[in-house]
C-alpha cells in the first residue's frame, strides 16, 4: 500500500538531490516518488506543483531513489522516507533488494545493533538517521522508526506482483528460540508471543522490541506472527527475534519466478 496512492493529496514538491513530495497525511509526511508510473501522473494532475524545478531533477525521478546502490534493476524498490514530529526526527531509506548494508544513527546503542542485524539478514539496505527525544527516554524513537520503516517497505513493495508474499524463519540465539512468520497482506496484524523483562539493554529496555515490530507492521500493513518458543536472556531473545523477523522477510519479499502478478485469488493485495 502506498499512503499516497490512497488518497492522501500531494501538496508540494521540492528539490533535494531528486525529488521529494510532500502528502497531506496523518503526520507531516515527505517522500521519494518511487513509482514512476505514478510520479508522471502525479506531475499530469498537478503541473503548478513542478513548476519551479529544475526540468531535469523534476523529470528524473529514480535519480533519488537508489541512494546506496547502483540503478541496474528495471524496477527499482528503493525508498527514502522523511518524517518530523515534535517527539524524533527521521531520515530513513531502504532498498528492498540490497546487500546487507547499514547506515545507522539512531543514538541508541543496542537498537543500532539490531539495525544492523535486521539489515544483514534481510539483504536490505537500511540507512537510517534518527535524532529523538532520548532525554525522555527510546521509546518515541524506537517507535517512530518502526513507523518510518513499515511506511518505507511497504511504499518499496508497490503493487507486490511477483513476490513470495509469505515468509518464516525459526532462529535459535544460545538457550533462545525464536520464530517469525510474515504475511505481506495489507493487513496489519501483530501477534506477539515473547515475553521480554523490562530490563535495559543499554539504554534500549527490552519490551521496547514488541513496540518496534508492532510499528512496522501496523505502518507496513502486514501481519507479523512473533513466538518465542524458549529464552532466558533478553539480549538473546531480542536478537532472535530481529533476525527471524529479517529472514521472514527477505523470503516475503524476495520475487517468486513462478508468480505471475499479484499472489491473491483477489488479485489485490
Ligand atoms: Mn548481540
Amino acid at each position: 500500500m502506498d499512503s499516497t496512492k490512497a488518497g492522501f493529496p500531494v501538496v508540494s514538491a521540492e528539490e533535494g538531490n531528486g525529488v521529494w513530495l510532500h502528502v497531506e497525511a496523518e503526520e507531516d509526511t515527505t517522500i521519494r516518488p518511487s513509482d514512476p508510473d505514478w510520479f508522471q501522473q502525479i506531475k499530469a494532475e498537478n503541473p503548478e506543483l513542478f513548476e519551479d524545478l529544475p526540468e531535469n531533477s523534476a523529470n528524473r525521478p529514480e535519480r533519488s531513489q537508489a541512494p546506496m546502490t547502483p540503478a541496474s534493476e528495471k524496477k527499482r524498490r528503493a525508498v527514502a522516507i522523511e518524517r518530523d514530529t515534535a517527539e524524533t526526527k527521521i531520515r530513513l531509506e531502504v532498498n528492498l533488494d540490497g546487500t546487507g548494508q547499514a547506515k545507522l544513527s539512531t543514538g541508541i546503542g543496542f537498537f543500532d545493533h539490531m539495525l544492523t542485524l535486521l539489515a544483514k539478514h534481510s539483504l536490505m539496505d537500511l540507512a537510517i538517521e534518527a535524532q529523538g527525544d532520548l532525554h525522555v527516554d527510546a521509546h518515541h524513537t524506537v517507535e517512530d522508526v518502526g513507523i518510518c520503516l513499515g511506511k518505507a517497505l511497504a511504499q518499496a513493495l508497490g503493487d507486490k506482483s511477483g513476490i513470495r508474499r509469505f515468509g518464516s524463519a525459526t532462529i535459535p540465539m544460545d538457550e533462545s528460540l525464536v520464530t517469525a512468520a510474515v504475511d505481506l497482506s495489507g493487513r496489519p496484524f501483530c501477534a506477539w508471543r515473547a515475553d521480554l523483562p523490562a530490563e535495559m539493554l543499554g539504554t534500549f529496555n527490552a519490551p521496547l522490541a514488541e513496540e518496534f515490530w508492532r510499528a512496522v507492521s501496523s505502518s507496513g500493513a502486514f501481519n507479523l506472527h512473533v513466538l518465542c518458543h524458549q529464552g532466558k536472556n533478553s539480549h538473546h531473545i531480542v536478537e532472535a527475534v530481529f533476525k527471524a523477523c529479517a529472514r521472514a522477510l527477505r523470503q516475503a519479499v524476495e520475487a517468486d519466478p513462478r508468480m505471475s502478478g499479484v499472489p491473491s485469488t483477489k488479485g489485490v493485495l
